[in-house]
């Protein structure tokens, strides 16, 4: 195969990468014929576990994989990195504060940001999973100027494809069946999931998801609250966030990204608004986008009712929140 592309994936020994680190060592991200160098960071106290994984992916004997290095220091991470996968990040903790969790992120992402806008290549594809994933994703873009604006983004794509499986579930289809629901605003239980543009196929035939369910007050408040929750809801159940669906959607993300989306066709991903849809340019936002040759579009023109409008706004609302401190926690 051809020249190998390096993708760092932080977080590397912890339960999402775990599940990730297999789909994209075998080809089902970059394809078949792409092959790979596997940079792994994590923090210092887990590099015996870090190292544990090194041998299950040697042990996996992955065709495509050419090297791996597991690290804890940013600089051997994000050297001449063409992908980066923000995973890792500072977990909640009992009794932990809102401020003191945005404010510990905070000092991760400004010293990875640095060190990504050094180190990595210009053209680097960065996905920020992390939480609080938004503002994480704003913090790193924020350190690493040198890097383009539209490189940066973080992943509500999980929240995506639990719209279309609450949708498929709803009316007994496929959720390949459901097309463009979107993800509005925060990976948070704030985000709004719009199904006002979405269609179902059935036996060959588009029609209005709202037109196939006919019941705007479930649409309107138990979908939405049920997607809204959802990740509350896994952590509950499993004791554990969810890890499996995480890493599936951002192998889905990724692989949109690096072959484009399929012709009317649109998905959602966190990106640098440019004050679409009246957001706050350069606030990091959910939008519906379609994607090109590696270029990243939002959808424009979409209808908003005051009902949507309301719903954005809210979102909108607690990123500026966020941002602004994260913002103050930079200065401090
Ligand atoms: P784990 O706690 O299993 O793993 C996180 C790993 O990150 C640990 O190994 C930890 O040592 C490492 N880490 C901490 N600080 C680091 C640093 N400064 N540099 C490098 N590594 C560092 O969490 P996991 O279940 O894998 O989840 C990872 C993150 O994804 C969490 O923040 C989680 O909240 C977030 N999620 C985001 C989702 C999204 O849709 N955007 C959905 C899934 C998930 O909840």
């Amino acid at each position: 195969s051809n020249k190998p592309i390096r993708v760092v994936i932080t977080g590397a020994a912890g339960q999402i990468a775990y599940s990730l680190i297999h789909q994209i060592g075998n080809g089902d991200v970059f394809g078949k014929e792409q092959s790979i160098i596997l940079h792994l960071l994590d923090i210092t106290p887990v590099m015996g576990v870090l190292n544990g994984v090194v041998m299950e992916i040697q042990d996996m004997s992955l065709p495509l994989v050419k090297d791996v290095i597991p690290t804890d220091s940013e600089e051997v991470a994000f050297k001449d990195v063409d992908v980066a996968l923000f995973v890792g990040a500072m977990p909640r903790k009992e009794g932990m504060e809102r401020k003191d969790l945005l404010s510990a992120n905070v000092k991760i992402f400004k010293s990875q940001g640095t060190a990504l806008d050094k180190f990595a290549k210009k053209n680097v594809k960065v996905v920020v999973v992390g939480n609080p994933a938004n503002t994480n994703c704003y913090i790193l873009a924020h350190y690493a100027p040198s890097i383009p604006r539209e490189n940066f983004t973080c992943l509500t794509r999980l929240d995506h494809n639990r719209a279309k499986a609450q949708l498929a579930s709803r009316l007994k289809v496929s959720s390949s069946a459901i097309k463009n629901v979107i993800i509005w605003g925060n990976h948070s239980s704030t985000q709004f999931p719009d199904v006002r543009s979405a269609t179902v196929s059935i036996n060959g035939q588009e029609t209005a998801v709202y037109d196939a369910i006919r019941d705007d007050q479930w649409l309107k408040n138990d979908f939405v609250s049920t997607v809204q929750k959802r990740g509350a809801a896994v952590i509950a159940a499993r004791k554990l966030s969810s890890a499996m669906s995480a890493a599936k959607a951002i192998c889905d993300h990724v692989r949109d990204w690096w072959y484009g989306t399929r012709e009317n066709e649109w998905v959602s991903m966190g990106i640098i608004s440019d004050g679409s849809y009246g957001i706050e340019k350069g606030l990091v936002f959910s939008y519906p986008v379609e994607i090109k040759n590696g270029q990243i579009s939002i959808v424009q023109d979409l209808q908003m009712d005051d009902w949507a409008k309301g719903m954005i706004e809210k979102t909108q609302k607690e990123l500026v929140e966020e941002k602004n401190d994260a913002l103050k926690a930079t200065n401090s």
